[in-house]
């Protein structure tokens, strides 16, 4: 099947110089060219991945993560209006490894950020559905290089909060900001510890009508019980604020956290740490993903495999040992 990449020249001259000068259209093509399985199109992702890079960098990446029905998508409509009304631009990536229920993802996530969808200054981008959560995490970490590459000033990635994803997140972005529910009561909605300590920023949600008491107790709730989590850096202590996305509450108070966040890093040197270690995490996922697959698509590592794998289950080689036999076999054949 042709595509549109299948010139070069598309790619090199005329799509990059669109991309870089904010064209959402070329920036939707580039992120299309790396989703792209193809193999010719991952050279071509590469070489354009390499040719933006000095002028990536420049975003706050923030990830926002919570159950389903929190208002992630309410909030984020709310909060991309108030950053365009200050002529920021914003892109949104919808991280969604569950899609099982996609096929309407992406129509789904427009029609409920509808006036942001709308405006010039956002752009709204959700992951395809049927990849890994590894191939979602790689894809997403990719468009947000390309996002930035064509002046996005925030770029938010948005993910449900039921399993993994929090983390891949958190792992791809400057500050993690988790919503939660007003309401809860002792067991603080049964969040999970670890995805609590992700948090930079903890949102409680619909902090209006009849709920806005209910969520000024649970952001209390929550400050106290984040005083109990050892605060991981010394640049930084996680912060607790209601908002109401409908009457557009809390908006401002979030974006000026935000802000303090991303300066304090900036200077004290921490987010240039924390960019740095999630590149080379990022590298070495890479280098171990391509092996693995190489290794699995190999004809005559696969047979070796097969072998060794039911000699592991009946218990007559350790694991570590046919591990270390399958590599060999296959670095030595390769
Ligand atoms: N009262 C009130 N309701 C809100 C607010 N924000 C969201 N809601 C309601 O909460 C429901 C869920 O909101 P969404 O923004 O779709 O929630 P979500 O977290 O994106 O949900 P999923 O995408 O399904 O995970 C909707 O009925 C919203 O109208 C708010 O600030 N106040
Ligand atoms: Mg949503």
């Amino acid at each position: 099947m042709e595509t549109q990449y299948s010139n070069e020249d598309d790619i090199y001259s005329l799509d990059i110089e669109s991309l870089l000068s904010g064209n959402r259209r070329s920036l939707a093509r580039s992120i299309t060219l790396i989703e792209s399985s193809r193999f010719d199109h991952r050279d071509l992702a590469e070489n354009l991945l390499s040719r933006i890079m000095p002028r990536t960098g420049g975003a706050i990446r923030i990830g926002i993560s919570g159950p389903p029905g929190v208002g992630k998508s309410t909030f984020i409509e709310s909060f991309g209006l108030y950053l365009s009304n200050k002529n920021l631009k914003i892109a949104v990536l919808t991280i969604d490894p569950s899609s099982k229920r996609s096929g309407g993802s992406i129509l789904g996530d427009k029609t409920r950020m509808p006036k942001l969808a709308q405006l010039e200054n956002a752009f709204i981008r959700s992951s395809p559905a049927g990849l890994t959560l590894g191939g979602v995490a790689r894809r997403t970490r990719e468009t947000i290089l390309l996002c930035e590459s064509a002046g996005y000033d925030v770029v938010i990635v948005e993910t449900v909060g039921v399993g993994q994803s929090e983390y891949a997140v958190a792992d791809m972005v400057d500050m993690f900001v988790l919503l939660v529910q007003p309401g809860g009561g002792d067991d603080l909605q049964g969040i999970k510890r670890g995805v609590m300590e992700l948090a930079d920023l903890i949102i409680v949600t619909k902090s209006d009508g009849d709920l806005k008491h209910s969520a000024q107790r649970t952001a209390q709730d929550f400050r106290s019980a984040l005083s109990f989590l050892r605060n991981e850096s010394d640049d930084w202590v996680p912060k607790v604020i209601p908002c109401s996305a409908l009457n557009s509450e809390g908006i401002e108070e979030a974006w000026k956290i935000m802000q303090l966040f991303h300066s304090k890093l900036n200077t004290s040197g921490g987010l240039a740490r924390k960019r740095g270690s999630q590149a080379s995490s990022w590298m070495w996922a890479e280098v171990q993903e391509t092996l693995v697959g190489r290794l699995r698509e190999s004809q005559s590592a696969k047979k070796l495999a097969q072998k060794l794998e039911s000699d592991v289950i009946n218990g007559l080689v350790a694991p570590g040992v046919a591990a270390r036999h399958l590599l060999n076999a296959f670095l030595a054949d390769d």
